[in-house]
């Protein structure tokens, strides 16, 4: 087999493959991917979905892609025996980090299933040229620099299709480009991207700073451009209309192509909203239909049947809503249609927090979501109550019938397949390889518990992963972690919600525990990952806390043989691939009710690492799966959270003057071992945004996390077997969160697709 894959490679780099570059071998597998994923390429009867999101944060895609392809091990035996690494090779392709976070994952995550499931479903969101900011740190700050990654070998192809868009008055072309989505053993589907040709790189300044006004050159520049002022959020509503209005434009013209005369489109198309960012669909297709001639009662219900739409947050300043003069201004076209829209929601109902218009004429998006679209789902059993029960109980009262739940779900494939191949070897030895399309099947894995051998082997796997991340954060950061020691992990954005500051307050009162002379029972080693958005100044001030720590810790001798503390600079997915394998502890400490569903909490679990978690987002759902004692859960509950807020009388001044450990541990931000490390103004500024505002109730929970951590660790110094066989229990409990399983229920109750 290896054979062929030899000649047909030489083949390709049009020379031996012993003598190829990494480069030319990247560009002939790119070539092999593409020929293969041609192959899968299926025609589209009945309902296809367009998923439409300003994010996919798809990652690299080669690895991916030769694992779906099931060209991977031939490809990797081929190589090896020219002397060649597909990991050196790997270093040759851009990563797109066309996204931000759990949103974005999750989308691509979703365009994985799909085509694995052999669902006809694309995905339509921008090509951003930049994607989110590179992260790196200087003097313990993060600085933000474009991250250029489309380069000519990008996978994502123009096409001749442009659609038209009229942005404030003017005309402008948007192209649309295609990048092949390969499912596991499945078909191709594609991720539509859409871009303007006159947007110019050279425009961008110092850092990532541009003119925010030249929307010909910027419009397509980056991922969530700043939005302290006007012009950045108006350049935000530019994006959204570009993508959504070339969306609809595509979806239009792929459906009359299979025969759909507009007036039941809804047979031809389903169309997914993700979060309030692409929300402008609805009055754009509105718009579009009444265009060829259907009037607007018609488009209205055509519409409301097509679209569904998924929230993502309940926090208030993540739904979307904009003053009306700004749509005035970017799209006036569209003003019309959602007054109309606004009068037909209010003689709907009596209740004025329902309107699309408010009395301050502000334009909620999520409400015109849930009036016109079919479906309003949540992404996690406890966010969907929530949704149900309070941030959104006037809609679900009005419409009971379009809410629904849809727990997260992750692809397996890159997840554990790309990203841990010890473990999947060792779990295909053990139940067969049938888990890789039926993820329930990895139950049969409790069968087991008992097993010495088997419970030896996945630790020496984790002991393998953080070896290999020990040896990447060297190449990288230059940074040594002790690979004997517990590795504990927090990745995500950086947020107050998700609480990083409360893990800094932890690993500081385990610093003056040390200095205390009181040894934990293992040696400890934190990991971080988190980019703050660029505006978002507390969020950079945690990092500045945690890096100066870092630093502390590292000076200190006594201290840092039994803790350390690594910020992983620039978190990307890459990072996550070879982070998540190796952490024995994941860290999911959102404040209960905040955590929509989180989904990095799932890929630990998978990998082997318990979760120390509030009951939040999915973590509740986790905790059902694995029973409490193999989960370490702590902190208020989300009924006692959202009272909490009810009541307004939350004081963490008081907590703070109440609790010694809690107060030396903030009193120590501004001390003088960080001072000699960090900067007086940031330290002071988290140091008061504790003690005075707290938003996100980290004092509250402070002690029982530490209690927790410190029982997480002294059971995994106890008894390595036994924490062996509750990893053990993780793993095989993890089936419910394959994003095959979310998808199906989407299909079955939401899209229906080729039907
Ligand atoms: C975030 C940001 C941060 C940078 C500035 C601009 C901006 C705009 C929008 C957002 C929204 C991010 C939404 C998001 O990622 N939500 C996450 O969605 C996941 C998938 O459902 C879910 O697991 C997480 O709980 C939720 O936080």
């Amino acid at each position: 087999m290896s054979e062929t894959m030899t000649n047909k490679l030489n083949d390709l780099c049009k020379k031996d493959i012993k003598t190829a570059s990494n480069e030319e071998l990247y560009h002939a597998l790119l070539k092999l991917v593409d020929e293969k994923s041609q192959q899968q390429v299926h025609s589209v009867t009945g309902r296809k979905l367009y998923y439409i999101s300003a994010e996919f944060l798809i990652g690299k895609l080669l690895s991916n892609n030769l694992i779906n392809l099931g060209l991977y091990d031939d490809v990797k035996e081929a190589l090896a025996a020219a002397g060649k690494s597909l990991a050196d090779i790997e270093e040759q392709e851009p990563e797109p980090s066309l996204g931000n976070g759990g949103l974005g994952r999750l989308a691509a995550c979703f365009l994985d299933s799909l085509a694995t499931l052999n669902l006809p479903g694309d995905g339509v969101g921008l090509r951003y040229h930049c994607g989110l900011f590179h992260q790196n740190f200087k003097n313990n700050i993060q600085n933000e620099t474009p991250d250029f990654w489309l380069t000519d070998s990008c996978a994502a192809q123009a096409t001749d299709t442009v659609f038209p868009v009229s942005l404030a008055g003017k005309e402008y072309s948007a192209r649309l480009y295609k990048l092949p989505v390969t499912g596991y053993e499945g078909r191709t589907n594609t991720l539509n991207l859409f871009d303007l040709d006159t947007v110019d790189e050279s425009v961008i300044g110092d850092g990532i700073s541009f003119d925010k006004k030249d929307i010909a050159k910027n419009l397509t520049l980056f991922l969530y451009p700043d939005d302290s002022d006007e012009d950045g959020r108006l350049l935000r509503i530019y994006q959204q209309y570009f993508m959504v209005s070339a969306g609809a434009q595509l979806v239009l013209e792929e459906c009359a192509a299979r025969g759909c005369n507009y007036h039941n489109l809804a047979d031809y198309a389903a169309i997914q909203i993700n979060d309030t960012h692409p929300s402008m669909v609805i009055p754009e297709l509105i718009r579009l239909l009444m265009l060829h001639d259907i009037d607007f009662e018609e488009a209205v219900q055509i519409v409301t049947d097509t679209c569904a739409y998924t929230n993502h947050t309940i926090l208030a300043e993540a739904l979307e809503k904009w003053p009306r003069h700004y749509l005035d201004t970017v799209v006036p076209q569209l003003m019309p249609i959602i007054e109309k829209l606004d009068a037909l929601a209010k003689s709907r109902t009596e209740d004025g927090s329902l309107a699309i218009i408010d009395q301050n004429q502000v334009v909620h998006m999520a409400h015109m979501d849930i009036h016109f679209s079919h479906s309003t789902n949540g992404v996690a059993t406890l966010h969907t109550q929530i949704l149900k029960e309070s941030e959104l109980a006037g809609f679900y009262h009005l419409y009971p019938e379009k809410f629904n739940n849809k727990t997260n779900g992750i692809t397996f494939r890159r997840w554990l397949l790309k990203c841990n191949p010890s473990l999947t070897n060792e779990i295909e030895s053990l139940i067969g390889n049938g888990f890789k399309k039926d993820a329930s099947e990895l139950k049969k894995l409790l069968a087991y518990t008992n097993d010495q051998n088997v419970l030896r082997k996945l630790s020496e796997i984790k002991k393998q992963n953080k070896e290999a991340l020990a040896a990447w954060l060297l190449h990288k950061q230059g940074i040594k972690v002790n690979t004997d020691a517990m590795f504990t992990i927090q990745s995500k954005r950086l947020h107050e919600y998700k609480r990083q500051q409360l893990n800094l307050l932890f690993l500081i009162h385990q610093y003056l525990e040390i200095k205390a002379g009181h040894i934990p029972s293992v040696p400890l080693v934190s990991i971080f990952g988190a980019k703050a958005a660029p505006a978002y100044i507390i969020a950079k001030d945690i990092i500045h806390g945690l890096l100066t720590l870092s630093q502390v810790i590292e000076n200190d001798p006594e201290v840092s043989k039994w803790m350390q503390l690594v910020f992983v600079e620039n978190y990307n997915v890459s990072a996550a691939e070879m982070m998540i394998p190796a952490c024995d502890l994941s860290e999911q400490i959102s404040l209960a009710s905040k955590e929509a569903s989180g989904t990095g909490n799932m890929k630990f679990m998978l990998n082997g690492a318990l979760t120390l978690g509030t009951m939040d987002g999915a973590n509740v759902e986790i905790s059902e799966a694995v029973g409490n004692d193999n989960i370490y859960i702590f902190g208020q509950s989300s009924k006692q959270v959202i009272h909490r807020y009810a009541a307004g009388d939350y004081c963490a001044k008081d907590w703070y003057e109440a609790d010694p450990n809690l107060r030396r541990a903030i009193d120590f931000l501004t001390s003088e071992k960080m001072l000699s490390f960090g900067d007086e103004e940031h330290l002071k500024r988290l140091q008061n945004e504790l003690i005075w505002k707290d938003w996100f109730q980290t004092l509250p929970d402070f002690n029982a996390y530490v209690v927790r951590k410190q029982q997480a660790m002294a059971d995994y110094a106890a008894d390595q077997e036994n924490w062996s066989c509750r990893t053990l229990i993780n793993i095989a409990q993890a089936g419910f969160f394959s994003s095959d399983r979310t998808i199906e229920e989407y299909d079955n109750d939401i899209w229906h697709l080729g039907k």
